[in-house]
């Protein structure tokens, strides 16, 4: 398909119970009304926006993980499940089409959704997971429970969906090969998750190869490291969490960490992801304008439009 698909699909996966704090559900909403649709058809896209999707509310009788069987939690497991095998359907039917599948979040646990879609009908692809955090515990390493910060355990096939209420379905759907991962501004990681990237030997490039290579140098090898073993390059989805970029120019979001991306190198990972003319899938997640409302907020989510905007081919010349 690549030279990149002429008609989007704008999927709203306002996904909030991977997290603790209320507002993560309103990121897609308070995107869309940042312009991004005039953005995109400007950029000559052609725009199908499939409205929100709507998810279930945990309730106190939802199953959840055996103590005895896993040792370790995944808060809200059964309704994180369910709302993303609707995300996994809708962003499937938009890959098979060979339509540009733009995911708004929502949480990042929304992911695991999105990208298991993308797989699915495009099994090489590369993903460009560009985040603070690994996202890459399972119930047995994380801290919190939360499953926004599980997407890539899920992914790579390190926790068995069989022994997760509401990801029975997951079992069917293909893995990541740790190959196929690169991140990019990393700076806050578990013990767990550490462990991870060095057993598996993932490409990670944190906070510290910015500082010592400089983001044009980390995002050329961030994209060679996606090549295959024939030479060819995979078809691309980036993932982006908008607490990758320093919480001075995105502070409206769940899990601030200080020492990210400033608002260039944001906008150039972008600009260098959709430059290769591989990219054919999109997450923005884990903005939440509840925490830091006014300004501040809306300096975040024009971000986070903006950074689409620079993925799918806006251009300062
Ligand atoms: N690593 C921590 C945990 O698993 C924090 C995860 C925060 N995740 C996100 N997504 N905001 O990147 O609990
Ligand atoms: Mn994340
Ligand atoms: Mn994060
Ligand atoms: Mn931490």
């Amino acid at each position: 398909f690549l030279r990149v698909p002429k008609t989007a699909s704008i999927i709203g996966a306002p996904m909030s119970w991977g997290q603790p704090r209320a507002g993560t559900d309103q990121g897609s909403q308070i995107l869309r009304a940042c312009g991004l649709e005039d953005n995109l058809l400007a950029l000559e896209w052609r725009i199908d926006d499939k409205g929100d999707l709507e998810f279930d509310e945990p309730t106190r009788n939802d199953p959840a993980i055996d103590p005895t069987k896993v040792q370790g939690l995944a808060k809200n497991c059964f309704t994180v499940g369910k709302g993303l095998k609707k995300i996994h359907d809708r962003v499937y039917e938009a890959a098979k089409e060979k339509e540009f599948a733009l995911i708004l979040g929502g949480d990042h646990s929304l992911s695991a959704g999105s990208v298991s879609a993308i797989l699915r009908a495009r099994p090489d692809t590369g993903i460009i997971w560009v985040d603070a955090h690994g996202d890459l515990n399972t119930p047995e390493t994380s801290p919190s429970g939360n499953m926004h910060g599980m997407p890539l355990g899920l992914m790579l096939g390190l926790i068995d969906p069989t022994l997760l209420p509401g990801f029975e379905w997951f079992k069917d759907v293909p893995k990541l090969n740790p190959e196929q991962i690169v991140f990019v501004g990393l700076r806050d990681l578990d013990a767990g998750e550490r462990k991870i990237i060095r057993d598996h030997k993932i490409t990670a490039f944190s906070m510290h190869h910015v500082d010592r290579f400089g983001i044009g140098n980390v995002m050329d090898m961030a994209i060679e490291s996606l090549r295959k073993p024939d030479g060819s390059m995979r078809p691309l989805h980036l993932s982006y969490d908008i607490d990758a970029v320093d919480p001075e120019v995105a502070p409206s979001t769940g899990t601030v960490v200080r020492g990210g991306l400033n608002f260039r190198e944001a906008h150039y990972v972008a600009e260098a992801v959709g430059n290769t003319g591989m990219l054919g899938s999109m997450d923005l997640v884990e903005v939440n304008p509840k925490l830091a409302p006014g300004p501040e907020s809306e300096m975040t989510a024009a971000l986070g439009m903006a950074l689409i905007s620079s993925a799918m081919g806006a251009r300062i010349i």
